[in-house]
């Protein structure tokens, strides 16, 4: 049996889903006396340090916690869960840790993007039993802004780089603890969980460890989700955002299935946007949170879950947060939010006061759950000038003229699902929701999507040179060759597609058989 300390925050369930698929019982842990009881214990940690730190002295778990780490029975920290271990962190200066392990939590100090998201690998430092079974070469899931500093380099199991090298997994005695997530990085992840429950793995050190680890680029499978006319949720796509043909919503199959084909393919992510949010309540909206519980069962890779995040006061005249909503996703099994319309709306707000407020839905779920969690879908359309001086806007001299021979753009966000079209640019919008909190850009183009021309290679640089949070590309893959294109001309983390991989005109698996040896990818 296994027991799950959930100090309230992030998607534990994904855990629990993963332990339970390994054929083992697991409890959560809703005491003191439950940790001390444990006989194995798992802590998943997820967000800010600080927050955690706090949560876990107001449950008055601190004491038992380390009195069960002193125990010497078997336990197992996950991200924040590994960080709890050490002295204390940037993240949050005042806050003490656990102390169990000499040494402090940095922020990453590279020239990359930060949060580090996505899957790397390990360079094995010591014999263990958890990586029995693996051969060294398999790629887990990051996703975090700050690393440990162990004063002590005995406890480095594993390092990891990026930028610099920073450990990412420790071992001490019966105690182990990986910064990646093992129950988001498919089935090497699902080796780690398992080593862990049985306990009688032999030690050994991975023998195809790198010396040094590169980050893959990720390949994500996007799905746009509603109810069609009859009612039923499925999957659509539309041709620039319209999602009709011939009058009816276009029907592409049913969300779980898909994700789950796309998980077995080899996504190293998938995306759900209720596209329809933007005039339903989610929280109202109780299939598609079904949806998510179905989903995180057997699809042991990151969720994204976007539509309709924003404060709402529903037909009863109760209020909801945002914040609420997206701890809904988080306990149903998304590890990310993705925000469209609400950005739109704060980003001109905070253009216009010149102030930020600390409680736009970017800010608040950050500060609780981390950057890494906020992701800010931006659906972004052209709009031609003869000259940058014809517009306030952020312009790109376009090698693309508009239909007079145009030979600016600026690229308009949009909100409602590209229905409406508001006064402030791509660009701008990006570098100020990165200000506000956010820890990755979804950068959609209405151009482009559904074409099968290509990702906007314009668009995405103009985007990604404003700012130092990852970007994933979306919008017009056509065939393997556009991933290929979209990771040679611009320096983005991810590239997203819908249509192609829906109609099965190119699989995943297929991309990146492509993507092999021209750039980092997760085989
Ligand atoms: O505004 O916070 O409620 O969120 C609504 C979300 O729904 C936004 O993220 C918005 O992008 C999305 N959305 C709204 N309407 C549509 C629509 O299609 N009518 N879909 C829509 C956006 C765009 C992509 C698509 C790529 C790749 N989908 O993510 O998957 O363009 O497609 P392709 O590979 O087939 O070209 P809020």
């Amino acid at each position: 049996m296994i027991t799950l300390l959930d100090y309230g925050a992030g998607n534990v369930r994904s855990v629990i889903n993963a332990i339970e698929k390994l054929g083992e019982r697991i409890t959560v842990a809703k005491t003191g006396r439950d940790i001390l009881d444990a006989e194995k214990l798992v802590f998943p940690g997820v967000g800010n340090f600080g927050n955690m730190m706090r949560i876990l002295r107001q449950k008055q778990f601190v004491e038992p916690l380390v009195d069960y780490l002193s125990s010497g029975r078997p336990f197992l920290g996950i991200c924040v869960g590994m960080q709890a271990l050490f002295a204390g962190s940037d993240e949050a200066p005042d806050e003490r840790g656990l102390c169990i392990l000499p040494g402090r939590v940095k922020r990453f100090d590279v020239p990359l993007a930060v949060p580090h998201i996505g899957w790397n690998g390990i360079s094995a430092q010591q014999p263990t039993d958890l990586f029995y079974g693996l051969q060294g070469d398999e790629k887990f899931y990051f996703v975090h802004s700050y690393h440990v500093v162990a004063d002590d380099p005995a406890v480095t199991l594993t390092t990891t780089d990026y930028g610099v090298p920073f450990v990412s997994a420790i071992q001490k005695d019966n105690i182990q603890a990986t910064q990646f997530h093992p129950e988001k990085s498919g089935a090497s992840g699902l080796t780690v969980l398992e080593n862990f429950i049985r306990k009688d793995r032999r030690l050994a050190i991975p023998g195809k460890c790198p010396s040094q680890t590169r980050l893959a680029k990720r390949i994500i499978a996007c799905l746009d989700v509603r109810a069609n006319d009859r009612g039923d949720l499925v999957v659509t796509k539309g041709d620039q955002y319209d999602v009709r043909e011939d009058g009816n919503v276009r029907n592409l199959g049913k969300p779980v299935e898909l994700a789950g084909r796309y998980f077995e393919e080899g996504a190293d992510e998938v995306t759900f946007l209720n596209i329809t949010g933007f005039r339903d309540f989610p929280l109202e909206d109780m299939p598609m949170i079904q949806v998510l519980k179905e989903t995180s069962r057997n699809v042991f890779v990151p969720l994204t879950i976007g539509g309709g995040i924003r404060d709402f006061t529903d037909k009863n005249g109760r209020t909801y947060t945002a914040l609420q909503v997206a701890a809904e996703y988080f306990r149903s099994g998304a590890d990310k939010v993705s925000i469209g319309s609400d950005a739109v709306d704060v980003v001109e707000a905070v253009l216009k006061s010149g102030q930020q407020t600390g409680k736009s839905a970017i800010e608040q779920i950050s500060h609780v759950y981390g950057n890494q969690a906020v992701v800010i879908s931006i659906d972004p359309r052209r709009v031609y000038v003869d000259s940058p001086d014809q517009t306030p806007h952020a312009t790109i001299e376009t090698a693309i003229p508009g239909p007079q021979g145009q030979r600016y753009c600026w690229f308009q966000c949009t909100v409602k699902g590209g229905r409406e079209g508001r006064d402030v640019d791509a660009v701008t919008l990006a570098r100020t929701c990165e200000q506000l909190g956010a820890g990755e850009i979804l950068l959609n183009c209405i151009d482009r999507d559904g074409t099968n021309t290509g990702f906007d290679i314009e668009l995405i640089n103009a985007v990604k040179q404003a700012v130092s949070i990852p970007v994933i590309a979306s919008s017009g893959a056509g065939c393997e060759a556009h991933f290929a294109e979209v990771f040679e001309h611009t320096d983005v983390e991810s590239a997203l597609a819908a249509g192609i991989f829906h109609r099965r005109e190119v699989l995943i698996s297929a991309v990146k058989a492509y993507l092999k040896g021209k750039v980092e990818i997760r085989l």
